[in-house]
């Protein structure tokens, strides 16, 4: 026999109870997360996005709440579940997609790495102290002319004795100028190995990417390395392969697909709040058919995330996923997000165009979330790949 179906209408914030689906340890991080987001980011960030300027002591405050590597075990990191760590991305892209981006980096593209294929002599280096928020940490493998192709990549190091010389060039690095290290990626002789580079190293540069109109509450940067000499002891030695860099940019992937569920729920929340209040014609805006079917479509796209988010977190936590499962959750998560904050922006009529309100900005925002970490093409065809069994990019 089947259960009643109960009348009482759901949360029109939670409207599949997705709350029900996470464990009461799970909703005290993701509350903790919320809270601190809700004191210390929201009533700032729209200055920081208007300035260029992300707000670099808040990588000890965010060492101290543990959400650096958050996922790794030891080394001071926090060892959570993929889950926990999926729902602190939502909370911290609920207030800023450049606020995930820093945690992305940090834990996923920069410790993880040296937690993965580091020798135990850099693990104890360096991980204690990113994961305290006392060293930051970049990720090099973007170049000017290797952006969807990094195999095609043109940093080289060569070695010289016991040490390498890397000389090249990497484009659009998240932290650059924040990090006092950075994991470069370079073709060697034997294959494509990655290094652990102090940025006080003679020869390496940082250089800010000024005058963009996304992600402006975090720094990017070109990195140019001129002759930089680090000893061998500095290469990390578990892979020599693109399967390097391609398993960190799953994990910050995996981050991404929850993250950008709460830039969506955040436009959502905007815009079904500024519908009941907002009068036109005598009535509320929200009282219109088009803009009751507008909210709709919003909540719907809102709580399916939220939905093909857990299930992947669970799948991570299992050990099941997979990078064309992780390709499936990037990728429309984030357009599916984009177009919320596109749909929220016109709700909010000219005020939709303000940093006032935060839909403009997470709109913004998701422009870049939807190139980085895997352009909307390269997802569909990793999964076209996987579909078809035929390999679509050359
Ligand atoms: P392919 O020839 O197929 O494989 C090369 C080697 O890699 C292995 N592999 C993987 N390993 C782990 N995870 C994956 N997802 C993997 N995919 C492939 C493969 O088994 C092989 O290993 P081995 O040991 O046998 O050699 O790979 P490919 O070079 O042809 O690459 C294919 C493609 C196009 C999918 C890949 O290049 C790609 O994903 N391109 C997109 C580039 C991208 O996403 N860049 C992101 C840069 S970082 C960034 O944007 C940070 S934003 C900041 C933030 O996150 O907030
Ligand atoms: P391109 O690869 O030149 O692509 C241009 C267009 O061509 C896209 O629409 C793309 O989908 C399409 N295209 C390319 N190949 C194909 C194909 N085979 N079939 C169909 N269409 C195709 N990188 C890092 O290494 N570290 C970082 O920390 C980092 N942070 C970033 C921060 C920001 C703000 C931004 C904007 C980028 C960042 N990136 C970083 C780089 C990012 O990963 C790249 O921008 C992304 O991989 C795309 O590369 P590209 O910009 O060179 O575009």
């Amino acid at each position: 026999m089947t259960a009643d179906i109960s009348l009482t209408p759901p949360d029109p914030k939670d409207f599949l109870d997705t709350d029900s689906l996470f464990d009461e340890e799970e909703r005290l991080l993701r509350d903790t997360v919320r809270d601190f987001v809700r004191k210390e980011i929201l009533p700032n960030i729209a200055d920081w996005w208007e300035q260029g300027v992300f707000p670099v002591e808040l990588a000890k405050t965010m060492g101290d709440m543990g959400l650096l590597g958050m996922h790794l075990e030891g080394y001071g990191c926090a060892g959570t579940s993929g889950t926990a760590y999926g729902l602190a991305c939502l909370e911290l892209e609920a207030g800023d997609s450049g606020i995930r981006s820093f945690v992305s980096v940090q834990g996923s593209l920069a410790m993880f790495p040296i937690w993965k294929f580091g020798s135990e002599e850099q693990k104890q280096e360096w991980l204690p102290r990113m994961a305290a928020g006392e060293v930051i940490g970049c990720f090099g493998l973007t170049e000017p002319d290797s952006g969807s192709d990094p195999a095609s990549m043109r940093t080289h190091a060569r070695r010289d004795g016991s040490d390498w010389i890397i000389n090249g060039s990497k484009m659009w690095i998240t932290n650059g100028n924040l990090a006092q290290v950075a994991i470069i990626w370079a073709r060697t002789d034997e294959g494509i190995n990655g290094f652990i580079v102090p940025t006080d190293t003679p020869g390496f540069e940082a250089h800010e990417i000024k005058h963009k109109a996304s992600l402006r509450a975090s720094v990017t940067s070109e990195l140019s390395l001129d002759d930089v000499r680090v000893p061998d002891a500095y290469r990390l030695p578990g892979v020599s392969s693109m399967r390097g860099p391609l398993s960190c940019l799953n994990e910050a992937r995996y981050g991404i697909a929850w993250g950008v569920v709460g830039a969506a729920r955040a436009c959502f929340e905007a815009a079904l709040d500024y519908s009941l209040e907002r009068q036109q014609f005598g009535k509320p805006i929200g009282s219109f058919q088009l803009t009751q079917r507008k909210l709709v479509e919003m909540m719907i796209a809102v709580n399916r995330g939220m939905l093909v988010a857990h299930h992947l977190g669970r799948r991570k936590d299992a050990g099941t996923l997979t990078p064309h499962q992780i390709s499936f959750g990037k990728m429309d998560n984030t357009r599916n997000a984009l177009e919320v904050a596109r749909t929220a922006r016109g709700i909010l009529g000219g005020n939709g165009i303000t940093l006032e309100y935060p839909v403009f900005r997470h709109m913004a925002n998701l422009e870049t979330v939807y190139t980085y970490e895997g352009t909307n093409e390269i997802h569909t065809l990793i999964m076209g790949q996987a579909l078809t069994g035929i390999e679509a990019f050359s």
